[in-house]
């Protein structure tokens, strides 16, 4: 199948009266949860299964709701949707049931960057395209995919750091970094983004542990810091969510976030604007979560035979405490 120039309608289709108008309908997708797409492909619907990482955050959850709301059957979709729960061998084995389905188009967001060449093999094998949301993918299949629709997590990575080192350079700041899920694309890259933005400055990482991208997981991990550490100024969190559980941490440690501890993360989902413009976070880098209008359209061109972009990079935004504080009224997720 050709892919080259996809007229790309881009996330400016994301106007928020659209957002809003189809979270306004999230709460029946149509065939959702339980592997079960028909793939005749006797009808006009293009089935399409699709692997979801898991609901270990409020992104995840954004996201989840994107993609059910995009994919309806009124749109021309019958979607068999399933969560992994994090785990690579549920990602696999959903995806084995799409093959085995016969569904028109396989869509996943791979929990972890490597592992996929067999099942990917079997995808292609047997005719079915495969696009991949959010997360991307280590192959050594050639056309393994036809197009990767997410965010740059290196650039996300590097504007964490970059807003630090204006903010805090020169303070001999120590930093402890909440990474998401060990050998994920988005904990891999915002690692990589954020120390080459400090490197040459006096801010320096002094731990980074997993908290595998959830709240649980980043309180317990800032707990294990603060018992280890007398003098952290900063936290880099690969997420709103573990962010938000080092706000527990840090509190019940009988200090204030925002102030004795800075705190900065990627996403802004609300909960996360919400502490922002409490000021118990810094800054947030956004990555936005809103990919289910851009894959239903990837997917259409597809069945079409028609060309389509390799790689949809997702605009994201970054806010401060005031920002923040503007923003949060309209936030849709
Ligand atoms: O930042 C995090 C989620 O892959 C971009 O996964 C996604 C990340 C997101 O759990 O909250």
């Amino acid at each position: 199948m050709a892919r080259h120039t996809f007229a790309r309608t881009a996330l400016a289709a994301l106007s928020a009266a659209t957002l809003f108008a189809l979270g306004a309908c999230s709460s029946e997708p149509p065939s959702s949860g339980d592997d079960t797409g028909s793939g005749d492909g006797g009808d006009e619907l293009i089935s399409v299964g699709f692997s979801q990482v898991g609901a270990e955050s409020g992104w995840r959850s954004a996201n989840t709701m994107s993609i059910k709301d995009a994919l309806t059957e009124e749109n021309g979709f019958e979607l068999s949707f399933s969560d992994a729960q994090q785990k690579q061998e549920n990602q696999i084995s959903a995806i084995r049931n799409y093959i085995a389905q016969g569904v028109d188009v396989i869509a996943f967001s791979p929990v972890v960057e490597t592992g996929w060449d067999p099942v990917l093999e079997e995808a292609k094998a047997a005719g079915i395209p495969v696009v991949l949301t959010d997360r991307a993918v280590e192959t050594t299949i050639e056309d393994a995919y036809v197009s990767f629709i997410g965010s740059d997590f290196v650039e996300e990575g590097r504007r964490s750091g970059e807003w630090a080192v204006e903010q805090y350079d020169g303070e001999g700041y120590k930093v402890v970094e909440l990474q998401g899920t060990t050998g994920s694309a988005p904990a891999i890259d915002r690692q990589q983004g954020f120390a080459d933005a400090i490197a040459g400055s006096d801010l320096e990482i002094i731990d980074s542990q997993t908290g595998d991208f959830t709240r649980d997981g980043g309180k317990k991990v800032m707990e294990g810091f603060l018992t280890a550490h007398d003098d952290i100024d900063l936290v880099f969190a690969h997420n709103d969510d573990m962010g938000l559980g080092a706000v527990e941490a840090i509190e019940a440690a009988g200090m204030k976030p925002g102030e004795d501890i800075k705190i900065i993360t990627i996403d802004g989902v609300k909960d996360g604007m919400q502490a922002l413009a409490d000021g118990k976070f810094n800054y947030i880098v956004e990555c936005n979560p809103l990919l289910g209008p851009d894959l239903a359209e990837i997917i259409k061109a597809t069945v079409a035979g028609e060309p389509v972009e390799e790689r949809i990079v997702t605009h994201d935004e970054a806010f401060d405490q005031e920002a923040a504080k503007e923003a949060l009224p309209d936030r849709q997720y």
